[in-house]
């Protein structure tokens, strides 16, 4: 019997991430799509994300957030999609994803806010500044076609997605060898195909729309 696959999202949300990583390994799933605000905070939905965020998926009965760790579980839950690591590509995959999470996401969202950390507490933060955090992210393709090497591999899709919104939102620097690699990941079938489903939810689910009966 197939696991029942639910995916949680909204059409402008990170949950677009998660969407192409759905889309990659041909599974069958489910979606639910949220409006920001009153539904995402709802009881019913608090019970799967206590952050009350997108995206979510749940997979016989497992919950699973946080976009890199949705493309990570997907990657190993459906094998036959080739995205999880070799055993030679684990150094870097595990390295560049948590990277992506954890010090570009804070580093990314901080810059965006205008948060700056003051110098003499840097050594405080997981990223230390924004300037060495996107040197460190964008030199990864410096010597490889792809995060993990010369495959693509599930990280393609988390640490990618985060290059090309950061390229697309003017936090990263464009340079021919970033369009280049994003360009690359926009011309798989599965991106978009997942772009094609998001892209015909988008009417009334923007941040500033609120639920059709709230
Ligand atoms: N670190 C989380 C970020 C999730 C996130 O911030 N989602 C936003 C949309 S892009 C959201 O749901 N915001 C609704 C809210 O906080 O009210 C991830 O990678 O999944």
């Amino acid at each position: 019997m197939m696991t029942k696959l639910t995916f949680y999202t909204n059409p402008m949300s990170r949950g677009r991430i998660a969407r192409w990583m759905l889309e990659e390994t041909g599974a069958d799933y489910e979606t639910v799509l949220l409006h920001y605000g009153p539904e995402m905070q709802s009881d019913n939905y608090k019970a799967i994300n206590p952050m009350m965020k997108v995206p979510a998926i749940v997979h016989g009965g497992k919950t699973v957030t946080e976009c890199g760790a949705i493309c990570a579980y997907l990657a190993e839950a459906f094998p036959d999609a080739g995205l999880a690591p070799l055993p030679e590509e684990r150094a870097d995959y595990y390295r560049w994803m948590f990277f992506a999470a954890g010090p570009w996401e804070q580093a990314s969202t901080n810059r965006a806010m205008g948060f700056n950390v003051p110098s003499e507490h840097s050594g405080m933060a997981g990223y230390g500044d924004f300037e060495r955090t996107l040197a460190t992210l964008t030199s990864i393709l410096d010597d490889r076609p792809h995060i993990c090497g010369d495959r693509f591999t599930a990280a393609d899709i988390y640490v990618g997605s985060q290059i090309a919104w950061g390229v697309q939102f003017g936090t990263i620097p464009t340079t021919p060898r970033l369009t280049n690699y994003i360009s690359r990941g926009m011309a798989r079938p599965a991106f978009q195909r997942a772009t094609e489903k998001d892209d015909a939810e988008m009417d009334g689910y923007g941040p500033e729309t609120p639920p059709a009966n709230a």
